[in-house]
């Protein structure tokens, strides 16, 4: 299948505070406006997003239920009860549990940890598993990233157990009766930051615990490394208190004394390598997903919390395999559901709806969302067992899945979710029903361009800009992920020098420009545009710029998002008509300074016009003109004034000394984002 087109989609610019923060901070103002486009937009605001520290984290006794959590712990601890753990078998109720267990051991508790199965038990409280743990001789538990919603099996055990729950997940009307409840979600809480994961909040009870047991100032910084991983893998909005965490987190699993950790960055090959939230997403996650998804999930936390490096090597190991064992079930089931898109015809398919013979439930969100990936249509994978189909389902940005699978409830027994990801259970003979309904549901809402995949860019960057520092700033801005995208610069008309295709598989691209600074591109899986573009011509490139580091040596590259040969003559007259480039208005430039040279400043506009079409052969539209004239008076190289003749008057200040960068006039800027407009549509 060919690569799909993609559509470019520029931040709106807003220059002026740009450059006043740009100024304020002392940093470039491509950095500050990539702030402003996720909605940074003050001095201290800026200022923490880029610096903030340990003295960012808020105070843990703003959540509500801390203080009672807390003495009921210490109770615990003093008396020498036993603690129980109840987590959760995915990656954020494994961290959440690891790192109140080490808190608590470390604070001299007697604690054990449950994690359910995922197959056998599921998500969250079950009276079985409650009941063993009472038996066994629990004394108090404390749930994490689950028991929100578990108003019943905690009701059933009243008087034989305490249960102190701590979770993130939306709380319902009616609340479970427990010691205590912590959750930043619940309507009467004051904690600012509502978007924490399981982990997170688990490691505010941490802190607070900390500073009970060490004074207030007490800083608790520990596991922040088994906190990140949580916070990343869970797919929090990266922006708060998640940020910081995953930020202080990622500087620790670079030198982590996490004995677990690091046998599994050996057994990945990662030691002393750069360690970023993606390594988190794609390698470390993964891995302790895997155990959860097909097999025990424990395992998972007794790599968190292992002392025993011998122990550690040999979880890891199991988690490696287990992980690959995913990746082969994983395979096998996006090669049926591809099977099975043979069968469909795409140009009509708008929601596909496929289902398998007991397709691993584990596994069929991740072939949903590489589905989604690929074809940039809402997907949703059927496992049927015994009649009854059990989905997963993922969604493009414009189709509201929740509100699709509301649309067809009469024919499902269950869903949930939101509007990009949601799950379902429904009879095996309604599958093909909800399929019409869901297809004809996005012909009545969506229309052709919502299936165009976007690629938001932050702003036009002229690779001048990059340098070192540049880098550095923009990493400032990290860790990136889930609510804090990559920030994604782009170019225009630079000049191809060579290209080819590299890779054990020929799948990438490799770009070399004709730049004084950045000359090289890399585009990975992109081998198929080679033939889509040629060299000593132009191109227009999104990409984000890197440095990247091979035997030794350093140098700037950009990471290609997308390439393509820019504008032929015939579509530059046509956006020429609309807006002015570059060369536009280096033509209304030179122009002007020919009369100036004459000694004339009064012009009208039609005396410009002819000129321009006299010596380069175009014919400006006025509004082109004006929009060029603006730019110039923008940039402070001309200034106009209109005369009493109705013409205009044009006063040439003096030249620039260093090459001009047009994208700081907010005109220019208009400009291109109309010539893209233009280009989406008609391209
Ligand atoms: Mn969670």
């Amino acid at each position: 299948m060919a690569r799909l087109k993609r559509k470019w989609n520029l931040s709106p610019t807003r220059s002026q505070l740009a450059k006043e923060l740009s100024q304020k901070l002392n940093i470039s103002e491509y950095i500050t406006q990539t702030l402003i486009n996720r909605g940074v937009v003050d001095e201290q605001a800026a200022s923490d997003f880029l610096f903030a520290g340990t003295g960012n984290f808020v105070d843990p006794y703003i959540l509500k239920g801390m203080k009672a959590a807390v003495e009921r712990i210490a109770k615990a601890i003093d008396s020498q009860e036993k603690i129980t753990v109840y987590g959760d078998y995915d990656v954020d109720g494994i961290t959440a549990c690891a790192t109140l267990y080490k808190t608590l051991t470390k604070l001299g508790a007697v604690v054990e940890f449950y994690i359910p199965d995922r197959q056998s038990e599921g998500y969250g409280l079950n009276p079985a598993a409650l009941h063993n743990l009472i038996s066994s001789g629990t004394k108090l538990i404390i749930t994490v990233d689950c028991g929100i919603s578990a108003v019943a099996e905690i009701a059933a055990v009243t008087g034989q157990v305490d249960i102190i729950i701590t979770d993130h997940h939306q709380p319902p009307p009616k609340l479970p009766v427990a010691i205590s409840i912590i959750n930043p979600k619940q309507p009467d809480c004051a904690y600012p930051d509502k978007n924490l994961a399981g982990v997170g909040v688990a490691f505010k009870l941490c802190q607070g615990l900390w500073q009970y047991y060490n004074g207030t100032e007490a800083a608790f910084f520990d596991y922040l490394d088994i906190v990140a991983i949580g916070t990343v893998a869970d797919i929090v909005p990266l922006t708060g208190e998640n940020r910081l965490l995953v930020k202080m987190g990622l500087e620790q699993l670079h030198n982590t004394n996490n004995i677990g950790i690091k046998a599994l960055l050996e057994v990945c090959d990662l030691t002393d390598k750069d360690i970023n939230s993606g390594t988190i997403g794609f390698v470390i996650a993964p891995r302790l997903n895997a155990v959860g998804r097909v097999s025990q999930a424990a395992a998972g936390v007794e790599l968190l919390i292992t002392d025993n490096y011998e122990q550690a090597y040999e979880l890891a190991q199991l988690l490696d395999k287990e992980n690959l064992a995913r990746q082969n079930i994983e395979k096998i089931i996006l090669a049926k559901a591809e099977e099975q898109l043979e069968t469909v015809d795409l140009t009509k398919a708008n929601v596909l709806v496929l289902a398998g013979e007991e397709w691993h439930s584990g596994v069929i969100g991740i072939v949903a969302s590489r589905l989604v990936d690929k074809h940039y249509k809402p997907v949703i994978m059927i496992s049927i067992r015994d009649g009854v189909g059990k989905g997963s389902c993922r969604s493009i940005p414009a189709f509201d899945m929740y509100e699709a699978l509301q649309h067809c409830s009469d024919l499902l027994t269950q869903f949930g979710g939101h509007r990009q990801a949601a799950g379902l259970s429904l009879p095996e003979e309604n599958i093909a029903k909800l399929r019409e309904r869901l297809n004809s549901f996005a012909a009545a809402t969506l229309s052709a361009t919502d299936y165009v995949p976007v690629i938001n860019i932050d702003s036009i960057l002229p690779l001048e800009e990059i340098n070192a520092s540049f880098i550095d700033q923009l990493a400032c801005l990290e860790p990136y992920g889930y609510g804090n995208p990559t920030p994604v610069f782009a170019c225009h008309n630079i000049v191809l020098k060579e290209k080819r295709v590299i890779g054990q598989s020929n799948r990438h691209l490799k770009l070399k420009l004709k730049s004084a600074n950045v000359k090289d591109v890399i585009a990975w899986n992109m081998a198929e545009l080679l033939t889509s573009l040629t060299c000593d011509k132009k191109i227009d490139l999104v990409f984000v710029p890197k440095f990247n580091e091979w035997q030794g040596h350093k140098n700037l590259q950009l990471t290609a998002h997308d390439v393509r040969q820019s504008p032929d003559n015939q579509t530059r007259a046509a956006l020429n008509a609309i807006a002015p480039d570059r060369d536009c208005v280096v033509q209304v430039y030179l122009t002007l300074k020919e009369y100036n040279k004459l000694g004339q400043c009064q012009l009208t506009l039609p005396t410009i016009k002819n000129k321009i079409s006299c010596n380069y052969n175009v014919d400006l539209p006025d509004t082109v003109l004006e929009m060029a004239l603006a730019v110039l008076d923008e940039l402070q190289l001309v200034t106009r004034e209109l005369n009493e003749m109705g013409g205009i008057t044009i006063h040439f200040n003096s030249a620039p000394h260093s090459k001009l960068d047009l994208t700081n006039s907010p005109t220019f800027r208009t400009s291109l984002l109309l010539r893209e407009e233009y280009l989406n549509q008609h391209g």
